[in-house]
């Protein structure tokens, strides 16, 4: 009887672990500029409503300038929509936004972070540049469901700039069959 609870048991755990930074709320709440999410009311979803719900995957490319104008970043995955939990790659192409040259040569830098939980990815990403201004970053894991933000920080002819994609991680996005 007490051998049939451990896997009820071990899922429990499982589920507390990951709700573990959700369940403490940051000490300072920040006004937030999301419409959809009610004030102290995190948009996580525990598993149990997500399991109704439809998988959300990340948006297959991301584009926007950098916040004082000088470069564009797109950034696409690999794979095109990776599943919550797995290791991905992102192919960042980084041009002039005046002239639409490629960036060569910048410094190119992309972290992840969910800001409502204050926390990070516990993966430290690894970015090679491949020339004609692609950068590949490797090594990405968004490791929960919920609102991831990316940020690219890189410095080029025009000085150091940034730019911030913001997504939403489904719980359950399916898991593609493996090549
Ligand atoms: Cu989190």
């Amino acid at each position: 009887m007490h051998t049939r609870l451990l896997p009820a048991a071990s899922a429990l755990l499982l589920l507390a672990s990951l709700l573990a930074c959700e369940a403490a709320p940051p000490p300072s709440a920040p006004p937030t500029a999301d419409p959809a999410s009610q004030p102290g009311q995190p948009d996580f979803q525990p598993d149990s409503s997500a399991a109704s719900q439809p998988a959300a995957p990340l948006p297959e490319r991301l584009e926007a300038t950098t916040h004082a104008g000088h470069y564009k970043v797109a950034l696409e995955f690999e794979p095109r929509q990776p599943p919550m939990g797995t290791i991905f790659s992102a192919i960042a192409t980084v041009t002039d936004a005046t002239s639409n040259a490629p960036l060569t040569g910048a410094t190119f830098k992309l972290d992840a972070t969910m800001p409502e939980h204050k926390h990070g990815m516990m993966t430290q990403p690894r970015v090679t540049e491949l020339g004609d201004g692609r950068y590949k970053v490797e090594g990405l894991k968004l490791h929960m469901p919920g609102r991831w933000v990316f940020q690219a920080d890189l410095e080029g002819p025009a000085g150091k700039e940034t730019v911030s994609f913001e997504v939403h991680q489904g719980a359950l996005t399916p898991q593609p069959p493996l090549p």
